[in-house]
């Protein structure tokens, strides 16, 4: 029995002078003091032992297990002190090199003119809703009085997904979720991005981005958009800025109207900014038609409402003088960051 434990004890030690890594010591600590390890298996092996030689026995499994638990330990020590050594070298930091050069991005020109129309709008009490990308041909144009065979539905202007779902043409759609859904009165600006299928130049792109709005309330009158959307105006270009309404048609407005500002650059004396005009069209809008509000279940003789679109792109062209809406889709920092 003692030279069985010797043997054992030495085979031990062997192993752990040459295990190398932590993962081996735990394995060789396993196979021999484990539940089922070599020095338990002496243990179990006592009752062959003659009763008086036992206590010998167990102390001398005792020692066994002290001595090989002892230098596991060391061994233990010893390679986590060598690997903490070899981390810390591998990790040492040069204080010597340049610091990286922490470049901070810029607001883009859609963004802060977007910014600015939703200060101008929320301060007047309205609520910022938006809404799907993809959407249902019914809200995108039936429901917005764009019955089928309309122009406006073709497919040269419009991306079909297939018969029934479009990339929106326009946010509406957005605003009339929010008809079906709430009670008058409605206060509501609707931004997003919307899909035409135009061909790339100076002044479309077939990914573009709107600030539509909608107000619903009783007794909602023309005199009420014209307040607005001056208001509007001159917030956002001056206030020496005046407005002005042209007759225009729209499905989902009766009636209709673009509207002008006086231009910002000469105060509508006429320069090459306005093309000698003095006035630049920047949206259009009008009275929500009572097609539209029935359809989503508002009654036309109780409520009446005004809406308006314009493109954002469009104002933040303006508003910055940029001549040439590709520009803002190249994301050259030199460019953006003049903003
Ligand atoms: C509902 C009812 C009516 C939104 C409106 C316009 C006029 C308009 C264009 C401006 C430039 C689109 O980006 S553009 O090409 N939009 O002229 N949009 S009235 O009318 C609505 C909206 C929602 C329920």
């Amino acid at each position: 029995m003692k030279e069985k434990l010797e043997q054992i004890k030495a085979e031990a030690l062997a192993q752990i002078e040459s295990s190398g890594a932590l993962e081996r010591l735990n394995e060789i600590r396993v196979n021999y003091l484990g539940k089922k390890g070599e020095l338990t298996q002496v243990l179990k092996g006592m009752k062959d032992v003659a009763p008086e030689e036992r206590p010998k026995v167990g102390q001398m499994v005792n020692d066994a297990r002290a001595v090989i638990e002892a230098r596991l330990e060391e061994m233990r020590a010893g390679l986590a002190a060598r690997a903490r050594e070899e981390q810390l070298k591998s990790e040492v930091i040069d204080v010597t090199l340049p610091a990286k050069k922490l470049t901070v991005g810029h607001r883009h020109p859609n963004t802060v003119a977007l910014e600015e129309v939703e200060r101008i709008f929320v301060g007047m009490g309205y609520e910022v809703v938006e809404g799907p990308e993809v959407e249902y041909d019914y809200y995108n144009f039936q429901a917005l009085n764009i019955p089928e065979g309309h122009p406006a539905r073709d497919e040269q202007d419009t991306f079909y997904i297939n018969d029934r779902i479009v990339l929106r043409s326009q946010t509406s759609s957005v605003q009339v979720r929010v008809m079906e859904n709430q009670k008058p009165p409605i206060r509501i600006l609707a931004p997003g991005r919307v899909f035409r299928s135009d061909e790339v130049d100076a002044t479309h792109s077939p990914s573009f981005h709107q600030v539509e709005g909608l107000v619903i309330d009783k007794n909602i009158t023309f005199a009420d958009l014209k307040g607005t959307l001056g208001q509007m105006a001159k917030e956002l270009f001056g206030e020496e800025t005046k407005v002005k309404f042209r007759p225009h048609h729209f499905p989902f407005t009766e009636p209709s109207a673009e509207m002008d500002v006086s231009c910002f650059k000469c105060g509508g004396r006429g320069c090459r900014f306005c093309k000698g005009s003095g006035w630049i069209e920047i949206l259009g809008c009008g009275m929500v038609h009572p097609n539209v509000l029935r359809m989503s279940g508002i009654n036309p003789e109780e409520y009446s409402g005004f809406a308006f679109g314009m493109g954002l792109e469009r104002i933040a062209l303006l508003k910055y003088e940029i001549d040439d809406m590709r520009l803002l889709y190249e994301n050259d920092e030199r460019f953006l960051k003049q903003f």
